[in-house]
């Protein structure tokens, strides 16, 4: 019998496909619309195997929802911008265009090799001119909105490379690239006003049933939202009016206040540090430690005593010491706080250092004020207010209430919402992003580019052999009129953030090629996408990005309403997974270069094949360039094909988890094709079969179907795979002769078509061609119904009883006499052995509920 040729197959259907259009998606008011997206890639260079996972899924999908008729919209496209590529021009002196696009011609014709059903006809880079031109078109509508606005503040600046670091990008205080240690500096930069939908973003949450609930923690701890209290300190040994403004989500422990603490970039701590040289080297201290969030918390708690004291609000008699503090934010509240000690761990590390007092205010519930002792560990839970004049016996609640009232009451302050989400900061000193729109004139500031002047495109003519931004020194570039008095100016050298890019990526895609940023009867039809599939990496960020993206673009009247909430259903996948080697001299190897034998008593050995030495075994973990633990997509689809990599990398376990890569388990699923293939040619010799003659494998398709429907629906891929595993081999167990056999293998072709497209399109030609309505391609044929009248349950199992007790069960045909039955419950092992050779007295057979023996 001749074998499934998959490497003859899958580029003759791909071809058929593409011939026929199947993938293209047409806007048509009259069909239900689908909207499948994966997260684009990044054109870092090639895909390896685990890239496609994601893709894999999303076709699932795809192919199913097109197979229920819907009009499915499933594109691709590539996120362009970014440094990987500056660095390669920086490296290899290739211009970063090129670098990526030749990158993109390679990804491409990977991907396309998986068999995806993409319509390539939408594919656009946000490197292309079309692209980003109306991302600064956008920009400047959102600038008209007010959710555009420049302010100065605080960066990570690599002196080094002369370039502004993300705080990801600053490892142990230093420059990750050039190891430099990093400073801090203000510059001014470009801001998306994403605070100002702090609480839609935050409330819309609620609506987002479709989402992992871990991402909807992540994006509402991410926006952090806390009330509080904002007020004013008076001041002693400062100007008379002057106040000290802090904020406070503990309204309650102000009595156990035990200092005041300023941001080294407080205005006050500036005016001292200019005065005081020690108070002066502490802010440099500060202005040398990472910005981000984690460096000030990992940070010692250190601060420098500053010349004034404050006075407590319910109690002018006490003074707290005020300190410059750096652990305090000054993004954050007011950039100045009240210390309390026993109920916050950083005070508390703050005042065993500098030897001020703890009191405790707050006494967990059940202990007594004099049982409450503060050790290393400040006390944060709940409980009942102690030494706190008027607010004793109070819960924590209560006691907020008290003081915020009394606060307001005396007009020294006001309770306040905070949030912990910033500003977006946009502004990139880097060359390869989308050039900010913008025209920097002295007399008339910062302008915005005339409309009919878009698109702002990149310089080709820049050189990329001197650190810092090369479009600093693209003097022709920069030097243009003003738009508003036509002196001379310049452009914004500044590009945008890459995260903009692929914030509206999704809107796009309905209309690529359109003069405007969206097309309002495309991004009506399609929007909002129905399922977005990604990384859990981008649950933070990316998503909020868009979310914020998606309602601006609501307000600038580029996209509907009912789009606000972008993605309607989000699932984020697992990785793929390999072992990693390593040789003695630290080299990673890629399996390629490595023999891997497992030797008789189990233990797995590794060699590399061009030394023959021994390397080390690592643990199986996510597939990266770095580790080389990679798996390149041509190799395994020129041996196997890509229908085994897809069903391989969708079996193992469930989608949302890893899946460990092993070519044991790729030619596991390249077996099982050729084990359908061998009943698909059985299946051309057998004859159709009605509801009445039909055998158990077809009753047994018929029911598989059903199931498997319900676990693509849920996105239990592996689930689906193990069906269809159970389902083959029912059917290969069944005698030849069987009525319905051939009909049992056309159904599991069909439930495997999202799965295995080329190889089920293969096998069905086959059988189709035999009927007399002629081939027609699974692509295009409706998804399989299973018949109501194959899926009655025809076995039925009922309980067993010896002299009343159960003893078991027994699964007999429906059809069964009770002669048949009776000689079943007899045969029962349990009853066998309680009879111990007698006869039972009298067996009575309740039809369909139970059996009792008596003996
Ligand atoms: C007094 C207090 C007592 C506080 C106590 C906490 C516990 P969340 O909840 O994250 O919003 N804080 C205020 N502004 C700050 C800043 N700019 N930098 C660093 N810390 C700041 O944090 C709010 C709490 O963090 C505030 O409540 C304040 O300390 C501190 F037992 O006030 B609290
Ligand atoms: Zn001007």
């Amino acid at each position: 019998m001749s074998r499934y040729n998959a490497r003859e197959a899958e580029p003759r259907w791909r071809k058929i496909w593409d011939d026929a259009k199947c993938d293209r998606a047409t806007r048509d008011e009259d069909r239900r619309k689908y909207y499948v997206l994966e997260m684009f890639p990044y054109p870092s260079g090639r895909i390896h195997i685990g890239h496609t996972r994601n893709y894999a899924m999303g076709d699932v999908v795809a192919r199913y929802k097109r197979a229920r008729g819907f009009n499915v919209l499933h594109p691709m496209g590539w996120d362009a911008f970014g440094m990987p590529a500056e660095n390669a021009a920086m490296e290899r002196g290739v211009h970063p265009g090129a670098w990526t696009y030749d990158n993109i011609a390679v990804m491409r014709d990977q991907l396309k090799l998986m068999g995806l059903s993409i319509d390539w006809e939408r594919e656009f880079a946000t490197c292309d001119e079309s692209y980003y031109a109306q991302q600064q078109a956008l920009f400047l509508d959102m600038l008209d909105r007010d959710l555009v606005y420049r302010r100065e503040s605080t960066v990570n600046w690599d002196p080094v490379d002369q370039t502004v670091l993300a705080n990801e990008q600053v490892i142990d205080g230093c420059g990750w690239r050039s190891g430099a240690p990093v400073e801090k500096r203000r510059l001014t930069q470009w801001f998306f006003r994403i605070t100002a939908m702090a609480d839609e973003l935050l409330d819309a949450i609620d609506t987002l049933e479709s989402w992992p609930d871990k991402v909807r923690l992540m994006q509402s701890n991410w926006i952090g939202r806390s009330s509080g209290l904002e007020f004013d300190f008076a001041l002693h040994g400062a100007a008379d009016d002057e106040t000290l403004r802090v904020y406070t989500t503990r309204p309650d422990t102000l009595f156990g206040a035990a200092f005041c603490a300023v941001s080294a970039e407080h205005p006050m701590a500036k005016r001292f540090g200019a005065a005081d040289p020690t108070i002066d080297a502490f802010l440099t201290e500060c202005a040398a430690m990472g910005t981000s969030e984690e460096a000030i918390e990992r940070a010692e708690k250190k601060g420098v005593r500053l010349p004034i004291d404050a006075v407590h609000p319910f109690e002018p008699s006490r003074r707290l010491p005020v300190y410059v503090a750096n652990f305090v934010l000054m993004e954050y509240g007011t950039g100045a706080i009240f210390g309390c000690p026993a109920h916050d761990q950083r005070d508390l590390d703050f005042a065993r250092k500098y030897q001020l007092p703890v009191t405790p205010v707050v006494a967990p519930d059940g202990l007594d004020a004099d049982a409450v002792t503060v050790g290393d560990e400040a006390i944060t839970g709940a409980g009942r207010m102690i030494n706190s004049s008027f607010l004793d016996g109070m819960t924590v609640e209560e006691a907020k209430d008290a003081v915020i009232a009394r606060i307001e009451q005396a007009g020294s302050g006001d309770r306040k919402v905070n949030y912990r989400l910033r500003d977006w900061g946009v502004s990139r000193q880097r060359y390869w992003g989308c050039p900010i729109p913008i025209i920097h004139c002295d007399s008339c500031g910062p302008v915005p580019a005339r409309r009919d002047s878009l698109p702002i495109r990149l310089p080709e003519d820049v050189r990329f052999d001197q650190p810092g931004n090369p479009l600093d020194r693209a003097e022709d570039w920069k030097s243009v009129p003003c738009p508003l008095c036509g002196a001379p100016a310049r452009r914004e050298t500044d590009t945008m953030d890459t995260f903009v890019d692929s914030s509206w990526y999704f809107a796009r895609f309905c209309s690529p090629k359109a003069e405007t940023p969206t097309n309002a009867k495309d991004v009506d039809y399609w929007l909002p996408v129905d399922q977005y599939i990604g990384g859990v990496e981008h649950a933070i960020l990316h998503l909020l990005y868009s979310r914020f993206f998606a309602r601006a673009m609501n307000d600038t009247g580029h996209l509907p309403e009912k789009a606000r909430e972008p993605f309607r259903a989000l699932f984020t996948q697992g990785m793929v997974c390999h072992e990693t080697y390593q040789a003695a001299d630290k080299r990673w190897l890629s399996p390629e270069e490595v023999e891997r034998t497992t030797q008789a008593n189990g233990a797995a050995v590794a060699v590399e094949r061009a030394t023959g030495d021994v390397v080390a075994i690592g643990p199986s973990v996510k597939m990266s360039k770095s580790k080389k633990n990679v798996v390149a997509p041509e190799d395994i689809i020129e041996q196997f094909g890509a229908d085994t990599a897809r069903w391989f990398m969708l079996s193992d376990s469930p989608p949302e988890r890893d899946v460990e890569w092993s070519t044991s388990g790729v030619e596991g699923a390249w077996r099982h094709l050729q084990r359908v293939w061998r009943l698909v040619l059985q299946a051309e010799e057998s004859a159709a079969a009605s509801v009445e003659d039909a055998g158990p494998s077809l009753k047994a398709a018929h029911r598989a179907a059903a199931a498997v429907t319900e676990d693509i629906e849920a996105f239990r891929f592996n689930r689906a795979i193990a069906r269809l595993y159970e389902l083959t081999n029912a059917i290969a167990a069944a005698p030849l002769a069987e009525p319905g056999r051939g009909d049992a293998v056309g159904v599991l072709i069909r439930l495997m078509y999202p799965f295995t497209p080329h190889f089920s399109e293969e096998a069905w030609s086959r059988i189709a061609g035999r009927r007399s309505s002629g081939p027609q391609m699974l692509a295009e044929s409706p998804w399989f119904e299973p018949k109501a009248a194959f899926l009655v349950d025809d076995t039925l199992t009922l309980p067993v009883q010896l002299n009343g007790k159960k003893r078991g069960e027994i699964t007999v045909s429906t059809a069964a006499s009770d002669d048949e039955i009776r000689a079943a419950a007899l045969a029962l092992d349990s009853v066998v052995k309680q009879l111990d050779g007698a006869a039972p007295k009298k067996v009575i057979v309740v039809p369909k509920r139970i059996v009792n023996v008596v003996a």
